[in-house]
């Protein structure tokens, strides 16, 4: 964050004309930088931007915020390093991203858990999101109210098409830099790859990886078809990005404009879920006209091997009972 004191701008009007151009009377005495790793024209980088334009408004310039969208400044992990050292003030992320630093943040992506969004959006809206976001103010961060949609993923191919846990063995899959998603694919007997999205389209044109997984939404902004062939809906995991913010930029604001910011983005966040409902209408028929491949599959067999796995007893083990039994209550027994 970059802090003008609000007595050097008052001041201004007492300075001769060549200073004040150097300090102009609009300079925002808060200037914030909000980054994420989607593409411009993902309704995350949309609502961002108007949340930001609504802020600067709303705080009569006091508060100016820069989105820096696409990865503009570098990977999920450097974003995240960023914004523990105050480098950068606000970042979506995933929480299963998230969770290299605080571990219980990836409890929404364990396979299978969420039927559907009413059930997704009760739980991170209620119990377990604020328990999540208990664990993230412990590390240090500051987590805004409503998560962003990301979406469940479904799983994407360039040589296979994937339609039992079969397919999966020995299969080249990347997956974003997280615990859980690498003991996932391996419980499915698959060998994921981390590599941060930054990477993904290159490493899928280069055949670093066979496949991937993600958000139809995503995997149409992105352009990921255009280096896929097949995408099997296994809805296999639910994925929402938390608004973060680094503590001393969120703390270092007055009451008021604190609550300004949380408003305006969490406005935002409710919005661009609902964006994303909307494309999911239509995304599959899309993609589907543009060559992508689709493939039914045997869902409660993914399940299943990931229970037989043992996937399910390890993650409740590392989790421990609270978060666990949280999930549960919200989504039933998972054993
Ligand atoms: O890295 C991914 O695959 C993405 C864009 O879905 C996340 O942010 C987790």
């Amino acid at each position: 964050m970059t802090r003008l004191p609000r007595r050097a701008l008052l001041a201004g009007a007492a300075l001769p004309l060549f200073v004040i151009r150097t300090r102009p009377a609009q300079a925002a005495e808060f200037s914030f930088k909000l980054a994420n790793n989607s593409p411009v024209t993902h309704p995350q980088s949309v609502r961002q931007q108007e949340a930001a334009d609504r802020i600067r408004q709303a705080s009569g310039g006091r508060v100016d915020m820069q989105l820096f969208p696409n990865n503009q400044l570098g990977s999920d992990t450097d974003m995240l390093s960023q914004l523990r050292s105050g480098a950068l003030d606000f970042f979506t992320l995933s929480g299963l991203i998230l969770a290299t630093l605080v571990p219980p943040a990836s409890i929404n992506g364990i396979g299978f858990a969420f039927k559907d969004y009413d059930t997704v959006w009760k739980a991170m809206d209620g119990r377990l999101g604020a328990y999540v976001r208990g664990e993230i103010d412990k590390r240090g961060l500051v987590a805004m109210e409503k998560m962003w949609d990301n979406g469940f993923r479904q799983i994407t191919s360039s040589t296979r098409p994937i339609k039992t846990p079969n397919d999966l063995k020995g299969f080249k899959i990347r997956v974003p830099v997280s615990p859980l998603w690498t003991s996932m694919f391996q419980a499915l007997g698959a060998s994921p790859v981390s590599i941060n999205f930054a990477e993904v389209y290159s490493a899928l044109q280069t055949k670093i990886a066979e496949g991937e997984e993600n958000p139809l939404s995503l995997i149409q902004i992105a352009k990921l078809y255009e280096v896929q062939k097949y995408c099997s809906m296994t809805s296999h995991m639910w994925d929402g990005f938390w608004m973060l913010a680094n503590k001393r930029s969120f703390n270092g604001l007055p009451p008021d404009l604190q609550a300004l910011v949380a408003a305006e983005l969490n406005r935002s966040a409710v919005q661009e879920r609902e964006d994303i409902a909307k494309l999911n209408g239509s995304v599959a028929d899309d993609l589907r006209s543009k060559g992508l491949e689709f493939v039914e599959v045997d869902k409660p067999a993914f399940r299943d091997a990931l229970k037989q796995a043992g996937f399910y007893a390890d993650w409740k083990k590392k989790y421990g009972d609270e978060p666990w039994s949280i999930l549960e209550s919200e989504v039933g027994s998972l054993s």
